[in-house]
């Protein structure tokens, strides 16, 4: 049965600046995802290291973090069955001006640095990711009103 998950997507810097937030948040919604957490965070130089520690080694690392640290960011929690494969889909491949047409990528961004939107590239990133921007009170569960005509009963 397929499980209901979590994953974590933070508006980047660049996705700030052009005005995005709105459009990448009716994006969610209208494929069915449930908002779970929502916040405005200027992440810290040790949350951004903890972030991408899997980038450390690469020559782009210390870039990044600076890029990442400029503004504050928005970070969101979204919820949904198989939710990291899905939001990744929607977001598209890392390269902009590759990513497939209609993902968030594909539709608004050039660039493989300002690549507009983060989201987590499986379960265990997602719970990693989730725990350096939120704390348990800033998460919710509740029932969406629309839960039955998105999901039938044997999918959730
Ligand atoms: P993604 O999972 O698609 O967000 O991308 P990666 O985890 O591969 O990369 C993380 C971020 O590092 C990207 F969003 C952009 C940045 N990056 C660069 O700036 N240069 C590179 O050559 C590769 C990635």
């Amino acid at each position: 049965m397929p499980r209901t998950t979590r994953t974590a997507v933070l508006v980047k810097p660049d996705g700030m600046q052009r005005g995005l937030i709105g459009e990448i948040i009716n994006r969610f919604e209208r494929k069915g995802l449930k908002l779970v957490g929502l916040k405005m965070a200027q992440l810290t130089d040790d949350m951004l290291k903890s972030w991408y520690a899997e980038h450390q080694d690469k020559h782009f690392f210390d870039d990044l973090i600076q890029f990442m640290g400029q503004m504050p960011l928005v970070a969101m929690v979204w919820e949904g069955v198989e939710c990291v494969p899905v939001v990744r889909r929607l977001v598209g491949t890392t390269l902009g001006r590759e990513a497939e047409a209609g993902s968030i990528r594909g539709d608004f961004g050039m660039s493989q640095q300002f690549n507009l939107i983060h989201a987590s590239a499986s379960d265990e990133d997602a719970r990693r990711e989730i725990e350096i921007v939120f704390s348990d009170h800033e998460l919710f569960s509740y029932t969406g009103a629309m839960e039955c005509v998105i999901y039938a009963d044997d999918e959730v």
